[in-house]
């Protein structure tokens, strides 16, 4: 098997089985060692990975490179930005990071959740950006990319098998509400360490919170960068209409051997209603109550009727 295979049956069955062991990769990532300088992007799988890596990546860099020689137009936002945990370090204690993160300050990228992250990124002035999602869509999104992906030597989970195991917190990156507001959690204590962003959020107006993004990455837009509608294009450049056309998204594999398509579906809030019977809704209704009570993160879960769930 080649190493792409080996990769891609490694992430299905992280997926399907959490009865594996992650201790040797989190163990392999001890060996990371942040700098200050350091950006990680920080997400629970399905939660906007792909757009919030296009969203750094252009920001972070955006004098680094002429507009109309993005690197977006000819790599795939993953191929830019590199997983630490499951790509990376998945074989190797120490992968070569210097010819992986082309630009600086180096820009990577985590599914690991706060609790587990290597202490140098805690500890230094490294800066985390992490987006999250309404878990509907989100449980909604990886349920569709594992049909994709589509392991020859795996059954696909039905649905009703796939939300048993995620209502349950079974996942390989531990519960998604653990893992939220882990973040969410160390987001209050230290935002300036951390910045927290919502997929819904970013859905409803792009244009403020890549100002608010920029700012926090230190390079925020100057005046004339405004005028000249940089962030308006860094906005299309990096949406999903523009990077689902992108030739190497539509064609390209990722190096775990999955196709760039599986990273582009709808791209919408709210597909939940097009799949959980009312049954399922209701109770991640009350799961969502229960778990994020008393936090103050909210969830919207439909784009139209603006429905919040809270945690009051
Ligand atoms: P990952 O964590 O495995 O890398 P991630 O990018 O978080 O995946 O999730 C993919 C979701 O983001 C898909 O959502 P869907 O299944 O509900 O459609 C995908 O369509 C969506 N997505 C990818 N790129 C963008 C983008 N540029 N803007 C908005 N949504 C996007």
């Amino acid at each position: 098997m080649d190493t792409a295979k080996i990769c891609k049956a490694e992430v299905v069955s992280k997926f399907h089985d959490v009865e594996e062991s992650w201790d040797d990769e989190f163990k392999r990532l001890k060996h990371f060692q942040a700098c200050d300088s350091d950006i990680i992007v920080s997400t629970f799988p399905k939660c906007g990975t792909t757009w919030l890596k296009a969203l750094t990546f252009s920001s972070l860099y955006r004098n680094q490179f002429a507009w109309d020689e993005n690197p977006l137009l000819t790599f795939g936002p993953h191929q830019l930005v590199r997983f630490l945990d499951y790509v990376l370090y998945l074989y190797n204690p120490f992968p070569d990071l210097q010819n992986v993160c082309v630009y600086q300050p180096r820009l990577l990228s985590t599914h690991l959740p706060y609790a587990s992250l290597p202490t140098s990124i805690k500890d230094s002035n490294s800066k985390i950006v992490f987006i999250c999602r309404n878990p509907l869509d989100m449980f909604i999104s990886l349920w569709s990319f594992l049909y994709k992906l589509g392991d020859e030597s795996l059954e696909p989970l039905s649905l009703d098998e796939a939300f048993d195991k995620f209502y349950h917190g079974i996942y390989a990156y531990g519960p998604f509400f653990d893992h939220v507001l882990g973040y969410w959690k160390a987001s209050q204590e230290n935002p300036n360490k951390i910045l927290f962003l919502k997929y819904e959020d970013l859905k409803e107006d792009i244009n403020s919170h890549l100002k608010n993004l920029a700012m926090f990455l230190g390079v925020p837009f100057t005046d004339d960068e405004e005028k000249q509608g940089v962030v308006e294009e860094i906005a299309k450049i990096c949406s999903f209409e523009n990077l689902k056309e992108v030739e190497v998204n539509k064609k390209g594999v990722h190096i775990s051997g999955i196709p760039h398509t599986g990273f582009f579906r709808k791209g919408k809030v709210g597909d939940w209603s097009n799949y959980l019977t009312p049954f399922m809704v209701e109770r991640l209704e009350k799961l969502i109550q229960e778990k994020m009570y008393s936090s103050g993160l909210t969830f919207n879960l439909s784009s139209k009727t603006s429905k919040d769930i809270t945690s009051a």
